[in-house]
């Protein structure tokens, strides 16, 4: 299992001093923010290359995949096939995918913007899979999307898409809000789990919520994912849709982070199923 954090918790800080922060807190790698005019790929490669660090993913700047209007899906589209030649270029084996961070109802009706969804991903993934790229779709909870709101409607969605390099990307956080059973959904998921996002039930660090992340932990484990675990906690405060809140919030966030890291190896190692020696 390899560690990174989203550096979207970071704001805008420059990721020289990023990565120098993660490596020294222990990470392994980072999700990075497709936001494509502040990086080149060159630039990344060096950076993250001198302090032992891999792009292990890339989440999407705030386009519309499943939006009414042909204009604004071709926007979409053609951002995604952007940031997949990005991913190319950095080494990243994953891209997370969701609807418009923000748009909580459909503006026509939910079916056709499904529908748009679903042939926009196919596009991508056929795009995504020439580069050997994989899709991960992240559920988000409804007051931040009304596409993706369970790991069932995932199922179901990647099942339509019907490509093998979509998956699922599920976010502990998200999930808290939306998942009657967070472990039963990460084991619904199962082999399709692409992705997982930790922060706990108030999207604070690991264990200073009510999330129960050694359950979570487990299922992971039982689920026998492969993949990383991308940390995506924020500072204290209100607006969900800034990292960057009151005073103090880069040194909090930072904080929560090591906290995180510390908890979550803890977590994995109580959840190994015991050893021949221990019986
Ligand atoms: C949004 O809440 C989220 O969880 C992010 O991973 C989306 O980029
Ligand atoms: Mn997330």
């Amino acid at each position: 299992m390899k560690y990174g954090v989203c550096n979207w918790i970071f704001g805008a800080e420059d990721l020289v001093s990023t990565a120098a922060f993660l490596a020294e807190a222990g990470f392994d790698g980072v999700e990075l923010e497709g936001g494509l005019r502040r990086y080149q790929a060159d630039e990344v490669n060096s950076i993250l290359g001198d302090n032992g660090l891999a792009v292990l993913s890339l989440t999407p700047e705030d386009v519309d995949l499943a939006h009414p209007e042909a204009r604004v899906r071709k926007e979409a589209v053609d951002y995604y096939l952007r940031l997949l030649d990005f991913a190319a270029a950095v080494g990243a084996p994953v891209v997370s995918c969701h609807g418009a961070v923000g748009r909580v109802r459909a503006l026509a009706g939910y079916e056709e913007e499904y529908q748009h969804f679903v042939s926009g991903v196919r596009h991508i993934a056929t795009r995504a899979g020439e580069l050997n790229l994989r899709l991960a779709m992240e559920v988000l909870n409804r007051y931040e999307s009304h596409l993706l709101n369970t790991a069932t409607q995932a199922v179901e969605f990647v099942e339509e898409v019907g490509a093998p390099n979509v998956g699922i990307l599920l976010d502990a956080y998200h999930m808290n809000i939306e998942e009657a059973d967070p472990a039963g959904a990460i084991l619904d998921a199962g082999g399709r789990l692409f992705l997982f996002h930790a922060a706990d039930s108030n999207r604070q660090a690991v264990g200073r919520g009510h999330s129960d992340f050694l359950a979570l932990t487990r299922a992971l484990g039982r689920a026998g994912y492969p993949g990383d675990v991308i940390l995506e906690c924020t500072s204290t405060g209100p607006d969900p849709f800034t990292p960057i809140k009151g005073e103090g919030w880069l040194a909090e966030v930072r904080q929560f982070t090591k906290e995180s890291l510390r908890l979550l190896k803890g977590y994995a190692d109580l959840a190994q199923p015991p050893g021949k020696d221990d019986c």
